[in-house]
């Protein structure tokens, strides 16, 4: 490994070993961009590595809201804009009680490659709350999500920052958050936000968006490889929004999704979950109720529910992990590779440990990375920002063609970008250098800072 590149792992080690998962993240993306450190003996003397593994700003603030019973709770909220040299700093947010400065962190780090990537002009950030929605009520939904933007309004803007949804925040935490920032500055700047409703600037597919792609990026993986994703089965864990677009698309493409779970189990639906509308519209029911629980889909459809599990280790062609963090550890990697797949196709942001990472390339997996995999989401959440600073309303079919056509060429350059350094068909190397490259060359253009 490059030696400038090592010493800022080593010294990001020990720096930021309270926040393992920014670690993590950092070790991942510098590791791979070793070889273009070898190119770039100018990027030592700029400080280049150090400044890049170094959020611009990192805003922290409280939140207090009441309950229905008229108690009050006070939260933690957070925005990381990391990194702005290729536009407004573009980022979902995230409300889940394990929030804490190493998961927004991490989470911003990758989505500046992520979004580097996509070729769009936007720059990377993150942001979330420390705040358990499970259970809550609408009420305490929306005032948790006014007293949020109360103290977020003053540092996002349509050209400045622009948040989006994360696991716990959709459509209608957006919806109360948009509301709150409206009646603050008394401007209409619906550009501050994606994955708004429609009746107010949202773009049709948004809520699709990254399943889509996720889909369009692992079809193009099997053309490579001369398969056809027809008959292809598929184990996917999580059951949420990106879980739900994955399951619709394999249902147009004829592939079947026999796996979602949830955080008590996961369910084996052998006719697929992806096999009628009724039961890929039952995702969307079951998020609705704000349980967090999916046991409720199989005593809906009678098929097996399996307690404290994960699917890894189910007979499929393909993984897509598509729930959370670090989901897939090296135990799971072991019986991921013994049960014969061949892809594994990363759609929750960082969903492997490095460790696990390293097992499935070394036992010949073929991986598809995160920031490439689930970019289809920030690319659709541009193409929004497109139509509002517009004042236009693109069709379905207008987007997912541009859906396409992005997730096709994020495909392309990570290959391109891989050969160019004579690492072959990898494409978590190819994404992590292609990211990196335009990020590095926009901040050399823009001097020292
Ligand atoms: O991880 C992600 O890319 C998101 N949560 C969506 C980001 C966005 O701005 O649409």
């Amino acid at each position: 490994m490059n030696p400038y590149v090592k010493s800022v792992i080593d010294n990001a080690k020990s720096k930021f070993r309270n926040e393992p998962e920014f670690v993590q993240a950092v070790e991942e993306v510098l590791s791979s961009v070793s070889p273009l450190i070898d190119k770039h003996p100018e990027y030592e003397k700029v400080d280049l590595l150090n400044r890049i593994i170094t959020p611009e700003r990192m805003i922290s603030f409280r939140v207090v809201w009441m309950d229905d019973a008229g108690n009050y709770h006070t939260n933690t909220g957070y925005r990381c804009q990391f990194n702005g040299a290729l536009g407004p700093y573009k980022g979902g947010i995230r409300f889940q009680p394990n929030v804490y400065p190493g998961v927004i962190k991490f989470l911003a780090f990758e989505q500046c490659f992520k979004n580097a990537l996509t070729g769009l002009p936007i720059g990377g950030g993150k942001g979330g709350a420390d705040f358990n929605p499970v259970g809550k009520s609408d009420a305490e939904i929306m005032r948790f999500c006014q007293s949020f933007m109360t103290a977020l309004y003053k540092y996002i803007g349509p050209e400045v920052d622009v948040p989006a949804g994360d696991l716990g925040v959709g459509g209608r935490e957006i919806g109360y958050m948009f509301g709150q920032y409206r009646r603050l500055k008394g401007v209409w700047e619906n550009g501050v936000l994606t994955g708004k409703g429609l009746s107010y600037g949202g773009s049709l597919i948004r809520p699709e968006a990254t399943g889509y792609g996720a889909m369009y990026y692992l079809n193009e993986v099997l053309k490579h490889y001369g398969e056809n994703i027809k008959g292809k089965t598929i184990a996917v864990s999580g059951y949420g929004n990106v879980a739900w677009g994955i399951c619709k698309k394999a249902m147009h493409m004829g592939a079947k999704v026999v796996t979602i779970s949830g955080p008590e189990g996961y369910v084996y639906d052998p006719e697929g979950v992806s096999s009628s509308e009724e039961k890929v519209n039952y995702l969307l029911k079951m998020r609705a109720r704000g349980l967090d629980r999916i046991k409720d889909y199989s005593d809906n459809f009678g098929v097996k529910f399996f307690p404290n599990a994960k699917p890894w280790g189910e007979k499929v062609d393909i993984y897509m992990p598509a729930a959370t963090q670090n989901e897939v550890d090296l135990e799971s990697a072991k019986k991921i590779v013994q049960s014969g797949a061949k892809y594994y196709m990363e759609v929750s942001n960082m969903p492997t440990t490095n460790e696990a990472l390293e097992y499935l390339k070394q036992h010949n997996i073929i991986i598809g990375p995160s920031k490439a995999v689930n970019a289809g989401g920030v690319g659709v959440s541009v193409m929004e920002m497109s139509q509002n600073s517009q004042k236009l309303v693109w069709t379905a079919e207008e987007v997912d063609t541009q859906l396409q056509r992005i997730m096709k060429n994020i495909y392309k350059t990570s290959v391109e970008t891989a050969q160019e350094y004579g690492l072959g068909y990898d494409l978590v190397a190819g994404a992590n250098l292609a990211g990196f490259k335009k990020i590095a060359q926009a901040m050399m253009e823009q001097g020292v800072f």
